[in-house]
């Protein structure tokens, strides 16, 4: 081997153990079947959102706590050949679970954004069949948290992180999202702490294993009135890890798998239980 290749796979080492686990976080779908290795699956999470104005309205958090967690936000992708019904399904931290309601099936090869809080995401552009939605019982903790998605059929997938300010220790997922159900795949363990303004993501999407997400090279303007532009940042809602579109042709089944379902790009609603 080649003494740089080498130097970067002892690099790639390095990066995964400060990581810690690379395993990944199972999937569903609407279907009876145990096991999967495509479908919805979590593809980023972004719980320290002090650097960029991910959600386009016009401010950043700060340091100082002056607004709302409003650009922090979880990205749901579809991996699968067909559109997934998610709605019925159960997202829940250490705290809160909520249904999702009113949303358009996820196509295949594309995503659903839930902003945290109270986000505006009036602004936000979600990306080309990509939905985009604001849970108000959803807040990421920076040092400490856990996110599950559980579908009707009585499986969820899980995400932890840290163990400080959020829950100490391990953090356990309400038993509306756990309770007579089982665990697909494997439950994803990150300890580092959380890099300012730095997502958690799939590299490649949909089945990559998981690091900070590198920055963007370039500017982008994911806002639908244009006025709000983010220079490099370090995580990408409604877009793939490199900052492009998703598209069907990401799914399982490659170009034209996919079922013709086109939503529009409009917010939809939850219900907190
Ligand atoms: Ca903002
Ligand atoms: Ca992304």
């Amino acid at each position: 081997m080649h003494r740089t290749a080498v130097a970067m796979a002892a690099l790639a080492a390095l990066f995964l153990a400060a990581c810690g686990s690379s395993d990944d976080v199972g999937y569903l779908r609407n279907d009876a079947l145990g096991t999967h290795d495509a479908g919805i699956t979590f593809n980023e999470v972004h719980a320290r959102a002090v650097l960029f104005d991910f959600n386009s309205d016009g401010r950043i958090r700060g340091e100082e706590l002056e607004y709302p967690d409003d650009d922090e936000f979880l990205e749901i992708v579809n991996s699968a050949e067909e559109a997934i019904d998610v709605n019925g399904w159960t997202l829940g931290c250490d705290s809160t679970g909520m249904v999702l309601t009113d949303l358009e099936p996820i196509r295949p090869g594309h995503a659903l954004i839930v902003f945290s809080r109270s986000a505006d995401i009036q602004n936000f552009d979600p990306g080309p069949d990509n939905q985009a939605i604001a849970a108000d019982g959803l807040a990421l903790h920076n040092n400490g948290d856990i996110l599950g998605l559980r579908n009707q059929e009585g499986r969820y997938i899980a995400l932890h992180w840290g163990g400080g300010d959020g829950c100490e220790g391990d953090c356990e997922l309400v038993d509306e999202v756990t309770q007579g159900a089982e665990l697909a795949g494997d439950l994803l363990r990150f300890d580092e702490a959380w890099r300012p303004g730095v997502s958690l993501a799939r590299d490649p999407d949909f089945e990559g294993s998981w690091g900070f997400h590198a920055p963007l090279q370039d500017d982008f303007r994911w806002s639908l009135d244009d006025s709000v532009v983010l220079e490099s940042p370090s995580a990408s809602p409604g877009r793939r890890v490199d900052g492009t579109d998703f598209d069907d042709t990401m799914a399982a089944g490659g170009p034209g798998s996919g079922t013709s379902i086109i939503p529009d790009h409009s917010s939809h609603a939850y219900s907190n239980l």
